[in-house]
């Protein structure tokens, strides 16, 4: 293990890199997983398809992004909340897919936060140059619930905050495989998405999707 912990954020050698309390980085947790996941995309994407949110001041999300579980996050000119319909189908979201549940109890569990059933996916997808910028995710009922982020194709860096949106931020890369479990005193903190730079992945081509998986009702 090296001792510059960027170094070790870079190197996917399967360990665990705790970034503050209650958060924590598992390399590639989700490599061996990560065919079925895409898959699993693939079939929820062809029920809910991607499509970019408006945000209550009435800009339109770079970022695409489609839901599956009992629950899904939607944003348009009225707000934030959870549903259990799609707006645009107005049919309920697709079946959480059995990968994903068994993938975020699994990560949950190795990162202290054993009995974790989401139920609620968000599924981003970041095509080059989209980002999301500084944020807390407190639409959901219960903070004491972790949420489970995959990362999957393109790498990102991640931009971890603190408390207030004014407080600094750390920059945490994230490759293809590398799952995070952020709860406890991280569950509130300011977090965002730089713009991904432009590449090509041989599991997703010029994208990176992320799946944040939490409990939302
Ligand atoms: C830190 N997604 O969907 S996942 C989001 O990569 C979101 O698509 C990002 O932020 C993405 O809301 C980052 C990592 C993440 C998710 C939830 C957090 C980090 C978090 C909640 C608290 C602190
Ligand atoms: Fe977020």
């Amino acid at each position: 293990m090296h001792a510059d912990s960027q170094t070790d954020l870079f190197a996917g050698d399967g360990g665990v890199v705790m970034l503050a309390d209650g958060a924590c980085v598992l390399r590639g947790f989700a490599t061996q997983a990560s065919a079925a996941l895409l898959d699993a995309i693939d079939t929820v994407t062809t029920i809910a398809p991607w499509r970019h949110m408006v945000v209550p001041g009435g800009r339109r999300m770079s970022v695409a992004m489609s839901n599956a579980g009992a629950l899904g996050w939607n944003s348009d000119a009225r707000g934030y909340r959870y549903a259990t319909l799609d707006p645009l189908s107005e049919a309920p979201w697709p079946p959480m897919p059995a990968a994903f549940t068994q993938l975020a109890r699994d990560a949950a569990a190795r990162a202290g936060f054993a009995g974790f059933e989401p139920d609620a996916c968000l599924i981003n997808r970041y095509a080059p140059g989209a980002r999301l910028s500084l944020h807390q995710d407190r639409d959901e009922r219960d903070f004491s619930q972790p949420i489970v982020s995959v990362s999957l194709g393109l790498p990102a860096v991640f931009l971890f905050g603190g408390p207030k949106r004014a407080d600094p931020t750390q920059a945490v890369p994230l490759q293809h495989g590398d799952v995070v479990v952020w709860g406890g005193p991280s569950r509130l903190r300011f977090h965002g998405v730089r713009p991904l730079a432009d590449g090509e992945h041989p599991a997703t081509g010029r994208c990176r999707i992320n799946l944040t998986l939490r409990r939302a009702g």
